[in-house]
């Protein structure tokens, strides 16, 4: 799943596009490095990130799916507002990807009557203030609780589980600790029956360990990444479509073979 920001205070410098076309280009580009889904933004979602308007955040994103409709990948927006959930799915969109596990007043009308594809991410707090002291008991534990609340709630309203993808929410009210204790855990942390999803790429836990800044992450992200696939992981989230790509055709060989 490839990063498509639109959104002018990205937090890597490489991804900051502001208008329409720079985030086409770079789409395309994410598309012929070889990513299946593009995950498409317009507020940002960074520690301390100011909102943005409905208004804005509609301009942003929905010519975007109008415009990447026909590429041939699946089109994921990723939002917590019901009314661009609703514009994205008219739109074309495939996928709703929302941090706030659709938990906002109306969200979960707004994708329960579509057959979208859902990803249901784990955030204490949120992002404004969310990576001011975060705390669990056992973050294993507590987010494998929430994400399994979401799914049972889901079901209640009639949404059929397997459109439902599962986000540990690394970077989401979380220390560096807890993010590496559940990405450690993430199998104990996974609900039986559902895909993980997850992101990770140029955060601050992979800075946490290497002292590197965001452009510098790479390395650390695509390894990072590998760990969680040894895991389960099934969706990869990732700003670096070809490296993950790559790092994913020999993680393939290795465990499938290839053929002579
Ligand atoms: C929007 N966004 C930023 N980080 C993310 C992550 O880790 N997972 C998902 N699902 N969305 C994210």
């Amino acid at each position: 799943m490839g990063i498509v920001n639109v959104t002018p205070d990205s937090f890597y410098d490489g991804n900051r596009h502001a208008d329409l076309s720079r985030a086409l280009d770079h789409a395309h580009q994410l598309i012929a490095e070889g990513a299946d889904i593009l995950d498409i933004g317009g507020e940002s979602t960074r520690p301390g990130a100011e909102p943005v308007s409905l208004e804005q955040e509609m301009e942003r994103v929905i010519p975007l799916v109008q415009a990447l409709r026909s590429s041939g990948v699946a089109l994921s927006v990723d939002t917590f507002k019901p009314e661009i959930m609703r514009a994205s799915l008219a739109a074309g969109a495939d996928i709703i990807n929302d941090i706030y596990a659709l938990r906002m007043p109306g969200a979960l009308e707004a994708v329960r009557d579509s057959d979208c594809g859902l990803c249901i991410m784990h955030m204490q707090g949120e992002p404004r203030t969310m990576q001011q002291e975060p705390r669990y008991q056992d973050v294993v534990a507590q987010v494998r609780d929430f994400l399994q609340e979401r799914c049972d709630q889901l079901l209640q309203h009639g949404v059929a589980s397997k459109r439902i993808m599962l986000d540990p929410g690394f970077g989401f009210g979380k220390t560096a600790a807890h993010n590496y204790q559940l990405l450690r855990g993430l199998e104990q942390a996974s609900v039986p029956g559902y895909p993980w999803l997850i992101g990770l790429s140029r955060k601050s836990m992979i800075g946490y360990v290497t002292g590197k800044t965001a452009n510098e992450r790479l390395i650390g992200s695509i390894s990072a990444a590998l760990a969680c696939v040894v895991r389960g992981a099934k969706v990869i989230r990732v700003h670096d479509v070809a490296a993950m790509r790559e790092a994913l055709d020999i993680w393939n060989a290795v465990e499938f073979g290839v053929s002579e």
